[in-house]
């Protein structure tokens, strides 16, 4: 008999659920181009070269999800994910999205970015939460308070995330998450708990994937795709 409201039970659910289907269904390049509204969405934010790809391949448990790469900046595209079951009956979808605060786009292109991610915010019921991934070693950046602004202003519910956990230093690590949530304490939109992962050993990527589906949970979105 499987108790609901327990964590474990959570992370349970999770490890099955990202060990189902997945599969790449759609690159937008504005906003006029998004597929058509479906299940619920999460989408990935961060800072180029934050980790990012590589957390997409560890969540999912893929190799080859999402490319991982030395060159940032390139991504300028929303790539969808559908998971659970193969489309158009997937039961969530992940949704990648461009990296930012790399400063050799320049300014045209940022502001591309902001009103593209703006956009695709304030006009997507299905959205249901950002994560934002900040480096583990570095912290906050002001690109990524910025982030935090738009966020706050499209009243989007968001969780941070601190990746690279394996280079942070054990004695470090609970002092980075509590720098970030005191960053994070007087902004309406944001998840007050912050996860530290590492997509090298798989640190923390539980509680990530048992975060996302309590969200699905609370909105009445069971992920449960083999009942055993
Ligand atoms: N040590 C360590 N390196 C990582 C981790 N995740 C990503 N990286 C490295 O960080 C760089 C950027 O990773 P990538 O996933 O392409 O970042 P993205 O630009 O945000 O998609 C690559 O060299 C990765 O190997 C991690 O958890 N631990
Ligand atoms: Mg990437």
């Amino acid at each position: 008999m499987t108790q609901p409201d327990q964590p474990i039970d959570e992370i349970e659910i999770g490890r099955k659920f990202f060990a189902g289907p997945c599969e790449f269904i759609w690159a937008a390049n504005d906003i006029n181009s998004l597929p058509k509204l479906g299940p619920p969405e999460i989408a990935f934010a961060g800072r180029s070269n934050v980790g990012k790809s590589s957390l997409l391949n560890a969540l999912t448990n893929r190799n080859h999800l999402a490319r991982v790469s030395n060159t940032p900046g390139r991504t300028q595209q929303l790539n969808f994910f559908a998971l659970g079951a193969p489309p158009p009956d997937e039961l969530m979808r992940l949704v990648d999205l461009p990296g930012y605060g790399y400063a050799a786009v320049g300014k045209g292109k940022i502001d591309t970015w902001t009103k593209l991610i703006h956009a695709y915010m304030r006009g997507r019921p299905s959205l249901a939460r950002v994560y934002v991934l900040i480096d583990g070693r570095h912290g906050l950046k002001d690109t990524d308070m910025q982030m935090f602004d738009l966020l706050d202003r499209a009243a989007m519910s968001y969780q941070v995330v601190l990746t690279k956990r394996d280079s942070v230093k054990l004695a470090e690590q609970a002092e980075r998450i509590k720098s970030v949530e005191t960053g994070l304490a007087k902004r309406a939109a944001a998840f007050p708990e912050v996860l530290f992962t590492s997509s090298e050993t798989g640190e923390g990527i539980e509680d990530l994937r048992a975060a996302i589906v309590r969200l699905m949970a609370e909105r009445g979105h069971e992920l449960r795709p083999n009942r055993d």
